[in-house]
């Protein structure tokens, strides 16, 4: 097991300090308790600011260091101007309503971003110091977005994954930020970027389309050299814990005493006193519901629980008066000697008096504007071993996509929230365990442990030694010298080429890209070979390969190895069935893409669709062609159809069908007595190296991750290689 780094604005404690000394307590926090065993387990570091002010003396600081140090973990020592600008300013007062939507929360005047930058480097800074060669890095949060280029840029080969725990808001909005491409610049340093819910994911892959110009392709985005892997991880909760202490008797009674007998129903809520969690609307649609429905007036209470948060934040300190204010005038207008509507508590709970109140809710009320996960939501899941409750969550939480069984309600729609509201409080008991019980599996399932194993391991797999050393640093002179040792082994060799941007440069409109007489001189020269065997691989349509190069003693392969026509034949074979009712649909959609994006064009072949926007402006291609692509995805969803980002190309094809597939198939003595020499430069090339035998050579023209063990510059590159091989052949014919 790699060591692990875990790197997070705050380490998992809080210090406070005493007479004697510091006290340093472990915090119970989802992350700290999904974390703690891989930190263990791996021996890693956990890399954040302690919390503890400038105020320390030294003695205390020395034994603040001692524990640190004792429970592995490393403070990133930050100036309190430093917290206030970095954390309190940029984080919290720009990024964090920013990326929840609410852009009037973002002050006028923004002048903290020196200071988050400088925070950064000094997270990057820290985090190098403690690198060892081998070690995984997890990078968390919106705090710190530009960690992971920092550190790339200090330790290129490190293994980097990112996770953002709020969400990542739609591009148009995105985009208002000065250092939008610093932050998605910085957010690429990672191997592996994760999201909670696909729509991040989705918004992030649209802004790097729109803002940096790149193609992401489902999952992953080519960078020069390297490739960044995406992918969707909703965290869970440490829901074990959550359910023995749900079944703690001391809990239980705790619960039995706050429902009482049974007359008064009882909604909760929960949060961080924070103003993307929705109380005021929460509040006011409970007071609408009291409004609308006089007879539960004495029959409800709404016991509101609210955690202070962030009071350093001017924002948050009006928000807090805000809410007071909202209590008191629902508690003003409907209390009675005998009744308050509004039971509010500021502060935080102790686990165990927090899950007491989830197992006495009647309805749990998780009603944020915006949240990247909400855990509460199924913290109070975990909490119900008993299959009652119901639960009323905002669409707007992450956790919505996750819990669909949950009321789902829009916390902007006041009214529709009291009506649901008072739909929970009418549902009947068989409707609420129906509900609650396939939520109940899923949290327990897909609990806190299950995310951090999920991210870590694919982290290491995309990371991994086998990966990393797949990644060629040899160039041409290299692929030249084990060419010549090979074919001083071997008597046979067998070319596998790919044509465009491996044979000819890449030119404007596919018809183009006709070979030039010194590319059919070479060919010929090739196939004239002794004990050669010439293939064409490529994405072109037969009638393209037949008139370009039809007239040579080699293998042509078209549409992907779709087609494949054997030496001096005429007859093409298929690779597998060519129709599908997916065809017109689609044409009519590129047609459509095409008449609106300048540039683009369609090339219909017999099997596949192409859709080039090569000619199209920069920017406005790479958008449509990510529209497109996003569009196609949900309409083919239901058919054996791949959708594949080439070059300034989105091509649409049927499954199954891959260059990899045309590879001759050949006994082990054939394969010991040949070289095979495969070149490509694109995605579909790397189907066609995975494929090779072990002992195979394999080049990939240009920049981008490849599983090709060597790189050339360009077409002349390649050529330059192919005429050695001619000459080799020339010359062992006359030796
Ligand atoms: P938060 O915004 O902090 O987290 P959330 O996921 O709800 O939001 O977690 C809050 C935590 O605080 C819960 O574990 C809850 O038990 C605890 N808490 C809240 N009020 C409390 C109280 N009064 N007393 C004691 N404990 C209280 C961010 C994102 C979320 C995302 C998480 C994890 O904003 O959307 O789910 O990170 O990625």
């Amino acid at each position: 097991m790699s060591r692990l780094l875990i790197v997070a604005n705050r380490l998992p404690v809080t210090v406070s300090p005493t007479e004697s000394g510091v006290e340093v307590e472990r915090s119970s926090g989802g992350l700290a308790t999904g974390l703690a065993r891989p930190h263990e387990q791996s021996g890693g570091l956990w890399i954040g600011w302690s919390g503890a002010g400038e105020e320390l003396t030294e003695a205390q600081q020395a034994e603040l260091d001692r524990e640190l140090a004792a429970q592995r973990l490393v403070a990133v020592p930050l100036t309190t101007d430093q917290v206030t600008r970095y954390y309190e300013g940029y984080s919290n007062g720009v990024l964090w309503p920013l990326f929840h939507y609410l852009l009037d929360q973002v002050p006028l005047q923004v002048s903290d971003w020196d200071a988050y930058v400088q925070a950064n480097e000094l997270f990057a800074d820290v985090v190098a110091k403690q690198y060892r060669s081998g070690d995984m890095v997890w990078v968390h949060d919106y705090q710190l977005l530009l960690v992971p280029g920092l550190l790339r840029h200090r330790i290129p080969d490190a293994r980097i994954g990112f996770f953002l725990h709020i969400p990542f808001p739609s591009e148009e909005l995105f985009r208002t930020l000065p250092a939008r491409k610093q932050l998605l610049e910085g957010m690429l340093g990672a191997d592996l970027v994760g999201f909670h819910t696909p729509t991040y994911l989705r918004h992030f892959a649209t802004a790097l389309t729109d803002i940096l110009g790149l193609t992401v392709d489902i999952d992953r985005v080519q960078l020069p050299g390297r490739e960044v892997r995406l992918g969707v991880y909703p965290m869970g909760i440490d829901a074990g814990s959550f359910q023995a202490l749900a079944n703690d008797p001391a809990v239980e009674a705790e619960a039995a005493a706050l429902r009482g007998d049974g007359s008064v129903r009882i909604l909760v809520g929960v949060d961080r006193l924070d103003y993307t969690k929705g109380i005021p609307r929460r509040l006011l649609a409970y007071e609408r519901m009291l409004e609308i429905h006089p007879e539960l007036r004495g029959k409800v209470r709404l016991v509101q629980v609210a955690v202070p948060s962030r009071t350093g934040v001017e924002a948050y300190q009006e928000f807090r008066t805000l809410v007071d204010g909202l209590v008191g005038r629902i508690n003003g207008a409907y209390g009675t000697p005998r009744w308050v509507p509004v039971h509010y508590i500021f502060r935080g709970l102790s686990p165990s008096d927090l899950v007491a109140i989830y197992r006495a809710a009647d309805v749990m009320l998780v009603t944020p504007l915006r949240d990247g996960m909400n855990l509460v939501a199924k913290e109070f899941i975990a909490s119900r071993p008993d299959g009652d409750g119901v639960l009323v969550l905002s669409e707007f939480a992450g956790a919505s996509w996750e819990l669909p069984e949950a009321l789902q309600v829009n916390p902007y729609d006041t009214e529709g929230t009291a009506e649901v509201i008072f739909r929970a409080l009418s549902m009947d008991p068989e409707e609420r365990r129906a509900r609650l019980a396939p939520l109940r599996q899923r949290v327990a399932t897909f609990d806190v442990h299950s995310w951090v194993s999920s991210f870590l391991d694919q982290l290491d797999r995309v990371t991994g030694p086998g990966v990393r050393a797949a990644s060629p640093t040899a160039g041409e002179a290299a692929l030249r010298a084990e060419l010549s040792q090979a074919l001083e082994r071997n008597d046979e060799l067998l070319l596998l080429l790919d044509y465009d941007g491996t044979l000819v440069p890449f030119t404007a409109t596919p018809e183009l890209a006709r070979p030039d007489a010194a590319l059919i001189g070479l060919l010929r020269a090739l196939a004239g070979r002794p004990d050669t065997e010439v293939h064409i691989v490529s994405g072109r349509s037969r009638e393209a390969l037949e008139q370009w190069v039809g007239g040579l003693s080699i293998w042509l392969h078209a549409e992907h190895g779709f087609w494949s026509r054997a030496p001096d034949q005429a007859e093409w074979t298929p690779a597998a069935d060519i129709h599908g009712s997916w065809r017109e649909p689609v044409l009519a959609i590129l047609r459509d893409f095409t008449a609106r994006t300048p540039g683009s064009l369609i090339e219909a072949k017999a099997v596949a669709i192409a859709w080039h926007y090569r000619l199209a402006d920069l920017e406005t291609g790479a958008r449509r062609a990510n529209e497109l692509r996003i569009h196609l995805n949900q309409l083919l969803s239901n058919h054996p159809v791949e959708i594949l980002a080439g070059n300034r190309v989105l091509e649409i094809r049927p499954y199954g069908v891959h260059k990899g597939g045309i590879i001759p198939p050949m006994s082990p003595e054939r394969e010991a007595r040949t070289t095979v020499l495969a070149i490509g430069d694109d995605r579909t090339d790397e189907d066609l190296f995975a494929s090779l035998p072990p002992a195979a050579i394999s080049a990939r023209v240009g920049p981008g991750a490849t599983r090709a063990r060597f790189r050339l510059d360009g077409t002349s590159a390649v050529r330059g290689v192919l005429r050695m091989l001619a000459d080799s052949g020339v010359g062992a014919d006359l030796a």
